[in-house]
């Protein structure tokens, strides 16, 4: 069913390929991926965009082939075969648009798949940290001349603080009683960093910290590594927007500094790394230091802080929301991603001196 379904989607696009079978890429938390086994490669990754939270998916699809075509662009010295790994490539449908949409409402986009390609879901190796910090900065200095103004705000307010703050006290009045009493400890903490949680929005408000093209979902599964864990390519381009410096350095850093999974339950498996958190730092100054006002330096070990803090924040919102925005696991798993989020940002805390 879902086999056939699948080939009648991907037979809408110009790829010149033959449908084999498919495998559920299931990391995500908002959209469904499919990888696409072909008779003869080039292999395919199909995704369904979930229309329920980006509320114009044209505008994202939009964004997401303006930004490879710029990226593109800028790497075309590169021979053909190394640029087709270093940028997603989207294969437009046989009607020449960039997305399909099917009869039932839902819409869809193809992407060639970068074979021999790793993904890491926590990182275990200091080689790999200080290498995606090359991968992310690079992906800032290749979108910086690109027109901000351009491009689609996917979700609006995405990484906006006094938003995320809102919708968690709208989440507080609706709860049940029994979500409110489990979520307490978490509750009071988020209630207790509200000043600091705000600083870079403020910076940002003010127009002190500057606008500039941001990824905003630079955690390290959205890169791409060769089998020698050299950074290779950056995915996932469906929140790219307006933001700042501090959103993409911020939530890299959450998930490469978390020596566990971000659903780890055990949260004595989680704490913060600060030898990743250094050679992260390395690589994304080696890319962008001089892009970067010495404000935005200096507030840099804040965004790691504001960004783990922000994700904690939304996965406790949802868990008082009775799940309505993640994928779940089991009925607390996102109670376990904020409790987990949170432990990330005790132990950082901790170590702040240390980083700073
Ligand atoms: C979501 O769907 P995915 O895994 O690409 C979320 C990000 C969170 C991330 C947490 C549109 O990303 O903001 O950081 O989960 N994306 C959206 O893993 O909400
Ligand atoms: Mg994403």
């Amino acid at each position: 069913m879902v086999t056939e379904k699948l080939k009648s989607i991907f037979c809408q696009f110009q790829h010149g390929s033959e449908f084999h079978s498919y495998k559920e890429l299931a990391s995500g938390h908002i959209n469904d991926t499919y990888l696409i086994l072909t008779k003869n490669r080039p292999y395919f990754v199909l995704q369904r965009i979930n229309h329920g939270v980006f509320k114009d998916v044209p505008g994202l699809i939009n964004n997401k082939v303006a930004i490879s075509r710029h990226i593109q662009n800028k790497l075309s010295h590169l021979p053909k075969e190394e640029l087709e790994r270093q940028v997603l490539r989207f294969a437009p449908t046989k009607d020449n648009n960039a997305f399909y949409q099917d009869e039932t409402g839902n819409y869809w986009n193809l992407m060639y798949f970068i074979d021999d390609s790793l993904t890491f879901e926590t990182v275990k190796d200091v080689e790999v940290a200080y290498e995606g910090g090359k991968i992310f900065g690079e992906f800032l200095n290749l979108t910086s001349d690109f027109d901000v103004s351009k491009l689609t705000e996917v979700i609006p307010k995405f990484h906006d603080m006094s938003f995320r703050y809102s919708q968690f006290n709208s989440a507080l009045q609706s709860a049940s009683k029994e979500r409110l009493f489990k979520g307490t400890t978490a509750i009071d903490y988020v209630v207790e960093l509200k000043e600091e949680m705000h600083i870079l929005q403020n910076l940002k408000e003010s127009g002190d910290i500057k606008l500039r093209v941001t990824h905003n979902d630079t955690k390290i599964s959205n890169a791409l590594f060769s089998k020698d864990n050299k950074g290779l390519c950056v995915i996932d381009t469906d929140t790219v927007m307006p933001g700042i410096v501090h959103y993409d350095f911020g939530d890299a850093i959450r998930t490469i500094c978390n020596t566990a999974a971000e659903d780890e339950t055990n949260l004595d498996l989680v704490s913060f790394n600060t030898h990743y958190y250094n050679a992260y730092t390395k690589g994304f100054l080696e890319k962008v230091k001089d892009s970067l006002s010495p404000m935005e330096i200096e507030y840099l070990p804040l965004g790691a802080k504001t960004m783990i803090f922000i994700m904690g924040l939304r996965f406790l919102t949802d868990f008082l929301n009775n799940d309505v925005y993640y994928k779940t696991k089991y009925p607390e798993h996102n109670f376990d991603r904020a409790k987990n989020q949170f432990k990330l940002l005790q132990s950082l805390t901790e170590k702040y001196k240390e980083i700073q």
